[in-house]
């Protein structure tokens, strides 16, 4: 059996699961959302070990995702907005603290969105610089303006050594496997939009009904 975490990763794949996550009524479908991820991960895993305890817990939030879909519940797991209703229906959420439901859908899709915002403004940030800038400024400035604030002082400590370990960004933009550089600029200019309305509307969906401080 193929271990998918150890494929050969592409920008243009991740752009596509990203985009077939919407439907036509924007609703988040959670299989493509997840697959999205894990595009992703295969990046960070051909970075080296140094990245390997975020992906860790990029694999971990993915397999919880998959396990509801799969499950006898899975019908209710299809879609972010279905998932919310039925985990909310059914009290299935710690709300205010940690409880019975550690590691409820909701919760775990949340910090994945988390870090969906980061993405964005990373690859924003990619998008725009020049050939001599640091991706590990880049990524650095796009973390501490997002997951930052939502992570223990011994995680952003870990993440920030991690961050020096980037390749430097004629690299990185080879570990894409778009093209040219110029290529990848292209390919950027249309993920970053996409990943902020998928951003943007589970944002609008956690802050109606209140969850966007989950335990
Ligand atoms: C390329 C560099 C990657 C840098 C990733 C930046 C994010 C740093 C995150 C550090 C996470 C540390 C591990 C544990 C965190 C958890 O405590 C935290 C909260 O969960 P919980 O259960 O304790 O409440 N978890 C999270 O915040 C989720 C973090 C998920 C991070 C997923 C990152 C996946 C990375 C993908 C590589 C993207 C490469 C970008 C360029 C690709 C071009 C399209």
């Amino acid at each position: 059996m193929v271990d998918s975490e150890n494929q050969k990763f592409c920008l243009q794949e991740v752009l596509e699961s990203f985009k077939s996550c919407l439907s036509p009524e924007k609703e988040i479908y959670i299989e493509h959302y997840v697959s999205g991820w894990r595009g992703l991960v295969k990046l960070l895993n051909s970075l080296g070990s140094l990245f390997g305890f975020i992906s860790k817990d990029a694999v971990s939030k993915t397999q919880i995702l998959m396990n509801f879909l799969k499950s006898e519940n899975g019908p209710h797991y299809a879609t972010v907005q279905s998932m919310v209703k039925f985990e909310l229906d059914n009290k299935l959420v710690d709300v205010d603290k940690k409880g019975i439901y550690p590691e409820s859908g909701c919760r775990t899709l949340l910090r994945l969105h988390r870090a969906l915002r980061w993405l964005q403004l990373f690859l924003e940030r990619l998008r725009t610089s020049k050939e001599d800038d640091k991706t590990s400024v880049m990524c650095r400035d796009a973390y501490n303006e997002s997951l930052a604030q939502h992570h223990t002082w011994l995680i952003r400590k870990s993440a920030g050594m991690a961050f020096y370990g980037l390749p430097v960004r004629p690299a990185f933009f080879e570990v894409m496997n778009v093209g040219t550089p110029e290529q990848v600029v292209d390919v950027l200019g249309k993920a970053v939009p996409l990943l902020y309305e998928v951003y943007q509307i589970t944002e609008e969906l956690y802050q109606k009904h209140n969850l966007l401080d989950l335990p």
